[in-house]
């Protein structure tokens, strides 16, 4: 307990008057939503006084900050989140039991602030978790859409996307903060102006369409130590004054668009993962966040310090991914244009202050903007960029002389377009990859001549994901258990799991730990009958593969592993099969038709196995409508077996992995990503490896693929499974899922058959599914693995992420906010 709030009767009384001020109700007449803001509006209470004891500790100590700078913040509820870190998670339940309510379904009632799209913006999230928690100061920099992600509805099978108005009942833990506002300028042109007495040249940006950026804050708690950092989210609106103005001047068609560009820019969140889709607007968002976060950083800065040269002294900037990359020339823009340096200086704190986190190698995903679309958007901008490019392709020049390959391949701007990855690395002081194989393949693969250039820029940063929310918060049996047996210090030291080795033989501890994945079963078999109205055996094995739909993430190879299963079953209805329910849970971005048709698939094979009453319910198959943080934390938490099955090389890390691992769930995966660590930390045996290596994949793709045809040819049953995708065995329509076959076997809409291997990996694939189930039956053996996967999870806190991103690149001082 930490604070005096949470006492029950101190807490009871503040919701009683919060009701009645709120809605001017007594608690009996209040709605579970409006307990919900009641609840979440005390609990804020608690937070805004250590929030500004955080404030004032930074202005005493001046400890240097780093910038989070994303697109996206998956956060996930915060109500729970916030009392788990306040440690006030006990005391407030039982206070609300004795109001006679239930924590879980107040929980329910506040919707996911879902400001993200996946593993990226979830990692985002867990950051910032163990920055406050490790007394980091830190501001995440983001945007305030107005719709995130989409809700997902499944009819008919099919994927119906549903605006997600997250903020339709008011968001009880944000604080909007007028008088930071910020003006964001687009459009226009620049102009030069020779200024005699600096004998310097001037560019002066006019005939701009203006925005005006105000920011949200939200808190962010740290675990049992007071600090309260801040996700500082950006909202947009029509700049009043100016439109007036323009008004009076007849320039009405200016102030329209004023306002319509206000409205547009924070609208909504791109629901595409690891896909660059170029649309306009995506840059407006990111200029837009971008360049109001480093203006107030910067202002920050100034208030404290009068020597703008030292800058990086104070202040760092992480970009995750490119998506902020317009930052460097946006820093650049403001030390020159607005504090009057020369290029050289600017250049050279620039270059000590931004950081790149890599995410994907996948080609697809790669920023590249046209350049008549980026020079029209930001004039200015797009100037500096030039100027920075010019100046990397003499260095180049100087490096390799007359290898004029290297810049083709390496310059930021060309063939007209302006590549965000290339700026982000030549500015960037630090460029890392996310898992040790991904760094791997960055340094000699993809971004090969960048590393041979600036080998001390490369390193790795394996990802990780906090404890807090996906144990103590998700799994609370478990949590306690562990607590137990080891006491409370893994909350904060994950590395302490390890502890839980020595019960790896020992029977009532093996007991105790499958009881509560039983019981945990539970919990989920009764969210899948209430949500998808499907029944499903806790006894069986729940074999689970929750992340977004992707063809490389091959979702599809596992559901025709499923039909194959079904055919064996119903081949053979004698042989010996253990119960299986197959989980899926996945959102397509919504303009991905192969990803949508999988989804379809997925649902189509449910709908045919499991009202076979012929194989007597030996499989089920689920798809979980909307999967998201907050039912993610249910589904961890029950999962037996955690499917890990990328192609290898394409998934950068995996987070979803460790969640799972975490909870005890051993992977059946191929060894992708950070697969590799996963295995590496807890043994080959307790894990389900299979597939082709990323070297193998990548030695195929740099000859031409391979030619799936030949297993079509000769394996009958991996035959058998592709004809029914197209003989109406999963629907009337023969031509439905005409186009998945097609993938697998020709180069019709792709420049290569079966692009993610497939078929090439679905043997060895089948022949580690069969391990999973002979390991299954061996119930001891199975709770050991169970165990060692948990016990063997440590490495995996994003505490650990951070503290290394601390030492190798932030460098940031600890803050002490507490005075006990
Ligand atoms: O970032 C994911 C990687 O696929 C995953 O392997 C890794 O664990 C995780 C955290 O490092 N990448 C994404 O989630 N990417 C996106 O969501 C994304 C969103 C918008 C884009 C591009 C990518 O324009």
């Amino acid at each position: 307990m930490t604070n005096e709030m949470f006492k029950k009767e101190a807490f009871k009384k503040s919701v009683k008057d919060n009701v009645k001020f709120l809605y001017r109700k007594t608690i009996e007449e209040a709605t579970q939503e409006q307990i919900f803001q009641a609840v979440s509006y005390t609990v804020k209470d608690v937070i805004i006084d250590n929030w500004l004891e955080t404030q004032k500790a930074y202005d005493e100590q001046d400890p240097k900050i780093v910038y989070y700078m994303s697109m996206e913040f998956l956060m996930g509820r915060a109500l729970g989140n916030n009392l788990i870190n306040l440690c006030g998670y006990g005391e407030v339940k039982e206070a609300l039991e004795e109001l006679g309510f239930d924590l879980n379904c107040i929980e329910d009632q506040e919707p996911d602030p879902a400001l993200g799209n996946g593993g990226l913006g979830r990692l985002a999230a867990c950051f910032l978790d163990s920055l406050a928690t490790l007394n980091y100061a830190a501001y995440g920099c983001g945007i305030r859409y107005h719709y995130g992600m989409f809700k997902q509805q499944i009819k008919d099978g099919y994927q119906i996307e549903v605006p997600d108005n997250w903020l339709k009942n008011g968001y009880p833990f944000e604080l909007r903060r007028p008088e930071y506002a910020k003006e964001v300028h687009f459009g226009g042109y620049v102009r030069a102006e020779y200024d005699a007495e600096k004998g310097a040249t001037r560019f002066i940006h006019e005939g701009y369409q203006a925005v005006k950026a105000i920011p949200y804050d939200m808190p962010i708690t740290g675990y049992d130590n007071d600090v309260v950092n801040t996700l500082r989210i950006w909202d947009a609106e029509p700049i009043v004054d100016f439109e007036l103005d323009s008004f009076d001047k007849g320039d009405y068609k200016k102030a329209v668009e004023q306002e319509n560009l206000a409205r547009n820019i924070v609208e909504v969140l791109y629901p595409n993962d690891n896909h660059y889709a170029g649309k306009e607007l995506r840059l407006k968002q990111q200029y837009f966040f971008v360049s109001a976060s480093l203006q107030e950083a910067i202002a920050k800065y100034k208030k404290k310090h009068d020597d703008i040269h030292k800058l990086y002294e104070k202040v760092t900037f992480q970009m995750n991914d490119t998506h902020p990359t317009v930052a460097v020339a946006e820093l650049m823009r403001i030390l020159m244009d607005e504090e009057g340096l020369g290029w050289d200086e600017a250049w050279e704190i620039t270059t000590k202050s931004v950081a790149y986190t890599n995410h994907t190698i996948m080609s697809e995903a790669l920023e590249k903007w046209p350049i008549e679309l980026f020079s029209r958007l930001l004039p200015r901008v797009y100037q500096i960029i030039e100027e920075i490019n010019r100046r990397f392709i003499a260095e180049i020049q100087a490096k390799y002389p007359g290898n004029y390959e290297k810049i083709k391949k390496m310059a930021i701007i060309y063939d007209g377009q302006v590549k965000m990855a290339h700026l982000a690395i030549a500015a960037g002081y630090s460029v890392n990859g996310v898992a040790r194989l991904h760094t791997e393949i960055l340094k000699n693969q993809e971004l090969r001549d960048f590393y041979e250039m600036m080998p001390e820029k490369f390193n790795n940063k394996t990802n990780g994901i906090t404890q807090r929310r996906f144990l103590l918060h998700a799994n609370p049996l478990l949590a306690d258990w562990i607590t137990e047996h080891i006491g409370p210090d893994w909350i904060t030291d994950l590395s302490q799991l390890k502890k839980l080795k020595v019960y790896a033989d020992d029977e009532k501890a093996l007991q105790e730990f499958m009881n509560i994945k039983f019981r945990n079963k539970e919990r989920l078999a009764k969210y899948i009958l209430e949500h998808n109205g499907v029944e499903v055996d806790p006894h069986s094995i729940f074999d689970v593969q929750v992340k977004r739909l992707h063809e490389y993430k091959r979702q599809l190879l596992n559901i025709l592993h499923v039909i194959y299963l079904y055919n064996q079953i119903k081949m053979h209805p004698e042989m010996e099969f253990y119960p299986r329910t197959f989980i899926f849970g996945a959102k397509a971005s919504a303009g991905y038709a192969t990803a949508k048709k999988i989804i379809k698939l997925i649902n189509s094979v449910a709908d045919v196995v499991n009202n076979d009453a012929s194989i007597n319910g030996k499989i089920k198959v689920v798809f979980i409508e909307n999967y998201r943080v907050s039912n993610a934390e249910i589904i961890f938490a029950a999962a037996d077996v955690s499917e890990q099955i990328s192609t290898a090389s394409k998934e950068a890390s995996g987070t979803g992995n460790m969640k799972f691992m975490l909870n005890g769930a051993p992977t059946l995966g191929t060894m992708d990503g950070a697969n590799v660590e996963i295995v590496e930390e807890v043994g080959a045996e307790n894990a389900f490896i299979f597939g082709l290596s990323s070297d193998e994949v990548i030695n195929y793709e740099n000859n031409g693929g391979y030619d799936p045809n030949v297993i079509y040819n000769t394996d009958e049953e991996i035959r058998q499974v592709l004809m029914q995708l197209i003989n109406g065995t999963f629907s009337s329509d023969t031509e439905l899922f005409r186009d998945l076959y097609d993938s697998l076997l020709t180069n019709k809409n792709t420049d290569r058959a079966d692009r993610y291997f497939i078929l090439a990996d679905f043997r060895s694939y089948a022949d580690a599914q069969k391990r999973v189930e002979e390991a299954y039956k061996d119930e001891k053996g199975w709770a050991k693995k169970a165990l060692l996967n948990t016990a063997c999870s440590g490495k995996f806190t994003s505490d650990r992420t951070i503290q290394e991103y601390v030492d190798d690149i932030w460098h940031l001082d600890k803050v002490i906010v507490r005075k006990k």
